[in-house]
């Protein structure tokens, strides 16, 4: 490992390396610090104006339409982009440290109030029907701790190991993301606050229903190898965090860019972004 994510032992173990090529997840756990979590989840609440001890605040009127928050550019969202744990990880999972974070953002699940609610499907975010799917991966850090039925990520481990099978017993026309995918064997991952799954885009997955008391907090984070000789798009990346814009390519001025601060990065931070080049 370079200077800059200079960890005297690497955060997954063999163990969850092996677990990883077995299941397509892996949890790389404590990779940010309880307080760190603690902040990445209080931005949150703030964003949404809703009060974590009263669920009263939980359910606004018009209801949200996702579990998703549009929140981006806090400084506690970069400090856990760019803490030395999160970008090991993800190194030892490309096998290169040269690698560019995501612009992603945050959710929060609150616990489901209909009786009757049904589990929430699964999905990829990737065009499967363009095959073969190139190797991807996603990730979700908990910023609270996240018990089984607390809306915890959910996917169907393995997939990945069956992925071209599946799709080829499927019958002529039939729509891959209209089958039961939860039939296949999906589970729920519990983890604590701080702990980030990293998981293959190959594996159907999704939050799953919050039938628990608390709501579940999490931010997203993936990390790609870097592409710091296209001038362009490192310009672009700069402006984006410069400006606060809003992510996942939208990259439109909302509430962040008027009201928020523009985060500080680190030397590893820079890199991440494309300020900084790797080599
Ligand atoms: O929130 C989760 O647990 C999973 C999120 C998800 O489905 C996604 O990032 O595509």
């Amino acid at each position: 490992m370079s200077a800059l994510n200079d960890l005297q032992s690497p955060v997954l173990s063999e163990a969850d390396l092996q677990f990883w090529e077995e299941n397509g997840y892996v949890i790389a756990k404590k990779v940010v610090s309880p307080a760190c979590a603690t902040r990445a989840a209080q931005a949150i609440w703030d964003f949404l104006e809703m009060d974590h001890d009263d669920p009263d605040t939980w359910y606004p009127d018009p209801p949200r339409r996702s579990i998703m928050v549009e929140i981006y550019q806090h400084q506690a969202f970069w400090d856990n982009r760019q803490s030395p744990r999160v970008h090991q990880a993800f190194s030892q999972i490309w096998d290169t440290e040269k690698l560019w974070v995501s612009f992603d953002r945050g959710s929060m699940n609150p616990p489901t109030r209909d009786p009757n609610a049904k589990q929430f499907d699964m999905h990829w975010d990737t065009n499967v029907n363009n095959r073969p799917v190139r190797f991807g991966v996603q990730g979700v850090l908990y910023l609270t701790d996240t018990a089984e039925n607390q809306g915890a990520f959910q996917c169907v481990p393995g997939f990945h190991n069956i992925f071209e099978d599946w799709f080829d017993q499927l019958p002529e026309g039939e729509d891959p993301r209209r089958q039961d995918l939860h039939a296949l064997g999906s589970i729920r991952v519990p983890a604590n606050a701080g702990d980030l799954i990293i998981w293959r885009t190959t594996l159907p997955h999704f939050a799953s229903l919050n039938t628990a008391d608390r709501p579940r907090i999490v931010q997203y984070i993936t990390m790609n190898p870097a592409n710091d000789s296209n001038e362009e798009a490192c310009r672009s990346r700069v402006n984006w965090w410069q400006e606060r814009l809003t992510g996942l390519g939208r990259n439109t001025k909302e509430k962040e860019h008027y009201h928020g601060k523009t985060a500080e990065l680190t030397p590893l931070g820079r890199k991440l972004l494309g300020m900084d080049k790797w080599d």
